[in-house]
Protein backbone atom coordinates (compact mmCIF):
# COMPACT_ATOMS: atom_id res chain seq x y z
CA UNK A 1 0.00 0.00 0.00
CA UNK A 2 1.29 3.20 -0.96
CA UNK A 3 1.63 5.42 1.90
CA UNK A 4 1.45 9.34 2.11
CA UNK A 5 2.55 11.72 3.95
CA UNK A 6 1.38 15.72 4.85
CA UNK A 7 2.01 18.69 7.08
CA UNK A 8 0.31 21.11 8.75
CA UNK A 9 -1.23 23.62 11.38
CA UNK A 10 -5.13 23.27 9.87
CA UNK A 11 -6.38 26.08 11.88
CA UNK A 12 -9.56 26.96 11.83
CA UNK A 13 -10.22 24.54 9.38
CA UNK A 14 -11.59 25.54 6.04
CA UNK A 15 -12.17 24.13 2.63
CA UNK A 16 -8.30 24.84 1.51
CA UNK A 17 -7.34 22.39 4.00
CA UNK A 18 -10.34 20.09 2.63
CA UNK A 19 -9.37 19.94 -0.53
CA UNK A 20 -5.76 19.47 -0.24
CA UNK A 21 -6.04 16.49 2.12
CA UNK A 22 -8.49 14.95 -0.32
CA UNK A 23 -6.07 15.79 -2.94
CA UNK A 24 -3.32 14.43 -1.37
CA UNK A 25 -4.94 11.19 -0.51
CA UNK A 26 -5.21 11.16 -3.93
CA UNK A 27 -2.29 9.74 -4.18
CA UNK A 28 -1.96 6.47 -2.72
CA UNK A 29 -3.76 4.13 -0.24
CA UNK A 30 -3.10 5.48 3.19
CA UNK A 31 -3.15 9.41 4.22
CA UNK A 32 -0.93 10.12 7.58
CA UNK A 33 -1.43 13.76 8.45
CA UNK A 34 1.44 15.54 11.16
CA UNK A 35 -0.38 18.25 12.43
CA UNK A 36 1.89 20.88 13.70
CA UNK A 37 1.65 21.44 17.73
CA UNK A 38 1.06 24.63 19.30
CA UNK A 39 4.05 25.41 20.57
CA UNK A 40 5.24 24.76 16.72
CA UNK A 41 2.80 27.09 15.20
CA UNK A 42 3.17 29.85 18.34
CA UNK A 43 7.29 29.71 17.39
CA UNK A 44 6.27 29.76 13.31
CA UNK A 45 3.87 32.39 13.20
CA UNK A 46 4.35 34.40 16.62
CA UNK A 47 0.71 33.72 17.82
CA UNK A 48 -0.93 30.30 19.45
CA UNK A 49 -3.76 29.10 16.91
CA UNK A 50 -7.13 29.58 17.19
CA UNK A 51 -7.85 25.96 18.21
CA UNK A 52 -5.88 23.91 20.24
CA UNK A 53 -3.51 20.93 18.55
CA UNK A 54 -5.45 18.76 20.31
CA UNK A 55 -8.63 19.65 18.64
CA UNK A 56 -6.77 20.76 15.43
CA UNK A 57 -5.76 16.35 15.47
CA UNK A 58 -9.27 15.79 16.46
CA UNK A 59 -10.63 17.31 13.85
CA UNK A 60 -8.20 15.89 11.09
CA UNK A 61 -7.96 12.34 12.53
CA UNK A 62 -12.03 12.40 11.72
CA UNK A 63 -11.97 12.71 8.10
CA UNK A 64 -13.18 9.82 5.63
CA UNK A 65 -9.42 10.75 3.67
CA UNK A 66 -7.17 10.44 6.38
CA UNK A 67 -5.99 7.31 8.06
CA UNK A 68 -3.38 8.44 11.09
CA UNK A 69 -2.77 11.75 12.43
CA UNK A 70 0.10 12.67 14.90
CA UNK A 71 1.70 15.80 16.23
CA UNK A 72 4.47 17.55 14.51
CA UNK A 73 6.86 18.67 16.73
CA UNK A 74 9.32 20.43 14.75
CA UNK A 75 10.28 21.75 11.06
CA UNK A 76 13.60 19.95 11.12
CA UNK A 77 12.01 16.15 11.60
CA UNK A 78 10.46 15.36 7.74
CA UNK A 79 13.70 13.24 7.55
CA UNK A 80 12.39 11.19 10.90
CA UNK A 81 9.06 11.43 10.31
CA UNK A 82 9.26 10.21 6.39
CA UNK A 83 11.02 7.15 8.01
CA UNK A 84 8.90 6.47 10.87
CA UNK A 85 5.79 6.54 9.00
CA UNK A 86 6.83 4.77 5.71
CA UNK A 87 5.94 7.47 3.63
CA UNK A 88 6.51 6.85 -0.07
CA UNK A 89 5.09 10.14 -1.18
CA UNK A 90 5.69 13.89 0.69
CA UNK A 91 2.42 16.01 -0.30
CA UNK A 92 2.83 19.54 -0.05
CA UNK A 93 0.97 23.27 -1.19
CA UNK A 94 3.16 24.78 -3.17
CA UNK A 95 3.55 27.80 -0.46
CA UNK A 96 6.45 25.15 0.59
CA UNK A 97 7.76 24.49 -3.58
CA UNK A 98 11.35 23.25 -3.40
CA UNK A 99 11.55 23.38 0.33
CA UNK A 100 11.65 19.82 0.83
CA UNK A 101 13.74 18.85 -2.41
CA UNK A 102 16.28 17.44 0.00
CA UNK A 103 13.96 14.60 1.10
CA UNK A 104 13.69 13.39 -2.55
CA UNK A 105 16.22 10.31 -1.86
CA UNK A 106 14.10 9.31 0.93
CA UNK A 107 10.87 9.51 -1.01
CA UNK A 108 8.74 11.47 -3.18
CA UNK A 109 8.08 14.83 -2.90
CA UNK A 110 5.13 16.62 -4.64
CA UNK A 111 3.63 19.74 -4.32
CA UNK A 112 0.30 20.74 -4.96
CA UNK A 113 -1.58 24.15 -5.75
CA UNK A 114 -3.28 26.03 -3.32
CA UNK A 115 -7.16 26.55 -3.27
CA UNK A 116 -6.88 30.56 -4.22
CA UNK A 117 -8.43 33.14 -2.15
CA UNK A 118 -9.05 31.66 1.24
CA UNK A 119 -6.65 31.42 4.18
CA UNK A 120 -7.10 30.67 8.01
CA UNK A 121 -5.99 34.32 8.57
CA UNK A 122 -8.46 35.77 5.80
CA UNK A 123 -11.11 33.94 8.00
CA UNK A 124 -10.33 35.79 11.25
CA UNK A 125 -10.53 39.19 9.75
CA UNK A 126 -13.57 38.53 8.19
CA UNK A 127 -15.14 37.79 11.55
CA UNK A 128 -13.34 40.50 13.32
CA UNK A 129 -14.89 43.19 11.63
N1 LIG B 1 -3.63 25.12 1.86
C1 LIG B 1 -4.21 25.10 0.60
N2 LIG B 1 -5.03 26.13 0.22
C2 LIG B 1 -5.26 27.16 1.05
C3 LIG B 1 -4.68 27.19 2.33
C4 LIG B 1 -3.85 26.14 2.72
O1 LIG B 1 -4.00 24.17 -0.19
N3 LIG B 1 -6.04 28.15 0.62
C5 LIG B 1 -2.73 24.01 2.25
C6 LIG B 1 -1.30 24.47 2.51
O2 LIG B 1 -0.60 24.61 1.28
C7 LIG B 1 -0.76 23.35 3.36
C8 LIG B 1 -2.02 22.86 4.11
O3 LIG B 1 -3.14 23.42 3.45
O4 LIG B 1 -0.26 22.31 2.56
C9 LIG B 1 -2.00 23.32 5.56
O5 LIG B 1 -1.85 24.71 5.59
P1 LIG B 1 -1.38 25.44 6.92
O6 LIG B 1 -2.24 25.02 8.04
O7 LIG B 1 -1.19 26.87 6.64
O8 LIG B 1 0.01 24.71 7.15
P2 LIG B 1 1.39 25.37 7.47
O9 LIG B 1 1.24 26.31 8.62
O10 LIG B 1 1.99 25.81 6.20
O11 LIG B 1 2.15 24.13 8.09
O12 LIG B 1 5.80 21.28 8.25
C10 LIG B 1 5.10 22.17 7.50
C11 LIG B 1 4.10 22.92 8.28
O13 LIG B 1 3.61 22.22 9.38
C12 LIG B 1 2.99 23.34 7.35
Amino acid sequence: AKKVLTFGTFDVFHVGHLRILERAAAFGDRLVVGVSTDALNEAKKGRPPVYSEGERSEIIRALSCVDEVFLEESLELKADYIQRYGADILVMGDDWKGKFDQFSDLCEVAYLPRTPAISTTEVIEKIRV
